[in-house]
C-alpha cells in the first residue's frame, strides 16, 4: 500500500486487530479540529470512540449479526496539519482514495464535520461511478456559503458538497438549526430535507420510507451522522448541541429500514470528549457504529 498519512491509535475499534487479510471494513480516525465555532476538543473523539467501542457487546440483536465475525480493520488516524483546513481535506481526499476499493467499505471516525467534504471528494475521485449520494442526520443544515470568512468551516459542509453532487443526491434529516438565509438558500437548491419535528409527528415508518424514496437513483451513498443530530440528553458532549432532537433508538430504527447494501462508507462526527461527562456521547458513538456495521453487513450476506 501507498505510505499514507496515517498513525497508529493505542486502541482499535472493538479491540480487532489492525491488520485483517481480506477487511470488509476498514475504521479510520479523522480528528480535524479547525473550525468548530464553540466548542472545540473533537481531535480527541477517535481516540474516546475507540475506548468506548472496548465496553460494547458485540452480538448485534437488532440485525442478529455476530460483529465480531465481521472482518473489519483499524487503519489507524489520519495525520491532520491542524490549523491548514484546505490541507487536511486534500490529504483526507488522498487517504480516502487510496482506500476505497472494490468491496471494501470504510467507518471514519470524526472529527468535525468538515471531514464529509473531503470523504466525498475521495470517493468521486477512486469510484467508478459518479452517482454517489450524500445522506446526512444532522441538527444543522449547514448551508452557509461562508461562515466568519471561511468557506471550509464546519457550518459550510453541505453546501460545498452540494457544489460538487448538486441537490438531487443529497438528503439531510434531523434539520432543526438555520439561519434565516440558510433557510432561504437551502429551500432555493431543492435539497430535500426532514426537520427533527417531521421525524417525530411522521413518525418512524414514514419518515424512513420517504428517506428511501429519495435515495431510488443513488448506486452508492455515503452516510454522515452529526452526533448533534441527537437530543443533547442522549449526546451532550458534541461541538454545537442543539436541543429537540431525536433519539438514538429513532436514529438507528429508521437506519435499519433503509441501509442496504449501496452504503458504503460512513462517518460519525462532533464529538468533543472533553465536554462529554461519562462518556455519554462516545459510547452512543461506538454503538450506532455497531449497528450500522451489523445493518449493511445483514443486508450483504443476503445477497
Ligand atoms: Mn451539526
Amino acid at each position: 500500500m501507498k505510505e499514507l498519512y496515517i498513525v497508529r491509535s493505542p486502541y482499535t475499534f472493538n479491540g480487532m486487530d489492525v491488520r485483517v487479510e481480506k477487511p470488509l471494513f476498514t475504521v479510520v480516525g479523522i480528528p480535524l479540529d479547525s473550525t468548530s465555532s464553540f466548542r472545540s476538543g473533537c481531535r480527541f473523539a477517535p481516540l474516546y470512540v475507540r475506548l468506548a467501542s472496548q465496553t460494547i457487546e458485540l452480538f448485534s440483536l437488532r440485525s442478529l449479526i455476530n460483529i465480531e465475525e465481521i472482518p473489519i480493520a483499524d487503519a489507524g488516524d489520519v495525520v491532520i496539519p491542524h490549523g491548514d483546513v484546505t490541507r487536511s481535506l486534500s490529504i483526507i481526499e488522498g487517504v480516502v482514495s487510496e482506500l476505497i476499493s472494490d468491496g471494501l467499505r470504510l467507518v471514519f471516525i470524526g472529527g468535525e464535520h468538515t471531514i464529509s467534504l473531503g470523504v466525498v471528494k475521495g470517493l468521486m475521485k477512486a469510484l467508478t461511478t459518479s452517482n454517489v449520494c450524500y445522506l446526512c442526520f444532522d441538527s444543522h443544515s449547514d448551508f452557509r456559503y461562508e461562515y466568519l470568512g471561511s468557506k471550509y468551516s464546519h457550518a459550510c459542509v453541505t453546501r460545498r458538497i452540494y457544489e460538487i453532487l448538486g441537490n438531487r443526491r443529497i438528503t439531510l434529516v434531523g434539520i432543526r438549526a438555520v439561519s434565516h438565509e440558510e433557510y432561504r438558500d437551502l429551500k432555493n437548491s431543492n435539497i430535500r430535507y426532514f426537520t427533527s419535528n417531521q421525524v417525530k409527528t411522521l413518525g418512524v415508518r414514514e419518515i424512513s420510507r420517504n428517506i428511501s424514496k429519495a435515495l431510488e437513483d443513488c448506486s452508492k451513498i455515503h452516510l454522515s451522522i452529526d452526533l448533534d443530530v441527537l437530543d443533547p440528553a442522549y449526546a451532550p458532549g458534541v461541538t454545537t448541541p442543539e436541543p429537540e432532537g431525536i433519539t438514538p433508538t429513532e436514529l438507528l430504527d429508521i437506519l435499519q429500514l433503509i441501509i442496504d447494501d449501496r452504503f458504503i462508507s460512513l462517518d460519525v462526527v462532533e464529538l468533543t470528549p472533553s465536554y462529554d461527562q461519562s462518556m455519554i456521547t462516545s459510547i452512543v458513538a461506538a454503538k450506532i457504529i455497531n449497528e450500522v456495521l451489523g445493518m449493511i453487513y445483514s443486508k450483504i450476506s443476503m445477497k
